[in-house]
């Protein structure tokens, strides 16, 4: 009797974690695909005053079909990856394809995306080698400029909503250990954070979050994905083990591919949709 117990449980246990995965699939055929006869979103160029480096920064801002200034909105902050600036996204990712889309299907809370420069430096342009010490620091120092100058000035421009609740932060690789390691040291900051395919820049699980009995309940979601045959995948591997080990909920996604746009597209299509919203716990049991 015992055994059979055992066994049902044991089945019982694996079909839920192959349902959690299962559940989040993947996005449709022509997610990315420009439609006609839809409404649209419109690209901003910034530029804003980095005191921290004493220069003038660019940022695109992404402002939802049908804003208005009548309106508060929340947030998302997108970075990008090691070889990038703030237009990666938009060359290689149509970030503007994809949510419009989503928005004409009712699928996205109306939120702004800011895709801003994560290199935090005077010459931030991602020429000659990206990896060169210099520049990998620069995106460490990203923190202050996002934190002290970017999101101000964001605030101070567009009609957003300055809570933490409604404001997100996410990214892929470089942009992804960003996200993670800025975004749960300012928990004050951001409820909704999200690391696609996290780089070797991400913290340590125990030092990115060092107290997931007192935070865990702080964050309204926590994203981490990889595609699986990325070479990085042990960094999103080391931080779920410790995420589930400590009880802290979040969504760990492992999904096809390697480390390139298909896999962070798919992450922007269904981590857009869960922004800002009641997340369904039943739709994501893992
Ligand atoms: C590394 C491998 C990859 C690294 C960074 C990356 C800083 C980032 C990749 C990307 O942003 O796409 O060793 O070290």
């Amino acid at each position: 009797m015992r055994k059979i117990l055992l066994t049902a449980l044991t089945i019982a246990l694996f079909s839920m974690v192959a349902w959690a995965q299962d559940s989040v699939k993947v996005a449709p055929p022509g997610f990315d695909k420009l439609r006609t006869g839809i409404s649209r979103c419109q690209l901003d160029t910034v530029e804003y005053a980095s005191k921290f480096l004493g220069t003038a920064r660019k940022a695109l801002v992404y402002t939802p079909p049908g804003y208005t200034r009548k309106k508060k909105y929340p947030v998302l902050y997108l970075l990008h990856g090691i070889g990038g600036d703030e237009f990666e996204w938009l060359r290689n990712g149509q970030p503007h394809i994809i949510l419009d889309n989503l928005y004409a299907e009712g699928k996205l809370e109306p939120m702004i995306v800011v895709l801003p420069n994560g290199r935090a430096m005077k010459d931030d342009r991602a020429v000659g080698n990206v990896f060169d010490s210099a520049k990998v620091q620069a995106f460490t120092a990203f923190e202050k400029d996002l934190l002290e100058n970017l999101i101000p000035f964001v605030e101070n421009t567009y009609p957003v909503e300055k809570d933490r609740r409604r404001r997100a932060l996410a990214g892929l690789s470089m942009g992804g250990g960003q996200s993670l390691n800025f975004g749960l040291r300012n928990l004050d900051k951001f409820a909704w954070v999200g690391g696609f395919s996290s780089a070797p820049n991400t913290k340590m699980a125990e030092e990115l979050f060092p107290n997931p009995g007192k935070d865990k309940g702080k964050l309204q979601l926590l994203w981490i994905s990889c595609g699986k045959d990325d070479n990085l995948l042990h960094i999103t591997q080391r931080t779920h083990d410790y995420l589930a080990q400590h009880g802290v909920p979040h969504i760990y996604y492992i999904e096809p591919g390697g480390h390139d746009f298909n896999v962070w597209k798919n992450d922007l299509y269904l981590f857009s949709q869960l922004l800002f919203k009641p997340v369904a716990a039943t739709k994501y049991p893992k």
